[in-house]
């Protein structure tokens, strides 16, 4: 039975692959209560397919994944905003300009995922992670802010988020650039840990996990 859907994307700006998708798939290769579906990297056809997804798996709870190139640790993220503000076309050109995600929908939503819970968690299981204030203003952030409206407006009982995760070192090593990585076992590790504590977690920890900047 499905208990959690975890998505990752397509690969993208000229990336040979996605370690978001990578993690997500070895994690539903290994436990049956996990479904993964890989979303396209495209803004028109991202939430329909999630939506999609959603209806399929009647999950109690949603982790979409996604590549963050140059971060070094994986990040579960808090806040998803309504805005679209592409710096690089997508996988099917368009590169919106300034959009919101949602017209009309409100400016942000907060994560329903115990973050700081699934950072110690995370963190626990011997992978790096830290909570992330901003997911960005591609895709992914777009992913982010229209699941969190779908299940608020949709499927309230059900808890979702999303996590950025750093490039794989099979990526780092074919560019040929420095830059940091973490392996894809690494990266699903954490996604495993961050689904249980999400599960079994509902008030998060009193600990901070704020940032200057
Ligand atoms: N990362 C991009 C889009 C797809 C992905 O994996 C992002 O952070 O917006």
């Amino acid at each position: 039975m499905t208990r959690v859907l975890m998505t990752g994307f397509a690969p993208f700006g000229g990336e040979p692959v996605n370690p978001s998708w990578e993690a997500v798939s070895l994690v539903a290769a290994r436990r049956d209560d996990v479904a993964a579906v890989e979303l396209p990297c495209e803004f028109a056809a991202s939430l329909p397919a999630l939506r999609r997804a959603v209806e399929a798996h009647r999950p109690a709870l949603v982790v979409c994944a996604g590549q963050a190139g140059g971060r070094s640790d994986v990040t579960p993220e808090r806040v998803a905003i309504n805005l679209i503000d592409a710096r690089i076309p997508d996988n099917a050109g368009a590169q919106p300009l300034d959009a919101p995600v949602v017209p009309d929908g409100p400016a942000a939503y907060f994560t329903t995922l115990p973050v700081k819970a699934c950072v110690a968690a995370i963190r626990a299981a011997g992978v790096p992670a830290s909570v992330s204030h901003t997911a960005g203003t591609y895709v992914c952030n777009q992913v982010f802010y229209g699941l969190m409206h779908l299940l608020a407006t949709e499927f309230p009982a059900v808890r979702g988020g999303f996590v950025h995760v750093p490039f794989s070192p099979e990526q780092v090593a074919a560019a040929g650039k420095p830059a940091p990585s973490l392996g894809v076992d690494r990266i699903a590790a954490a996604l495993e840990a961050l689904a249980d504590t999400a599960l079994r977690v509902t008030e998060d920890l009193a600990v901070t996990a704020g940032a200057e900047h």
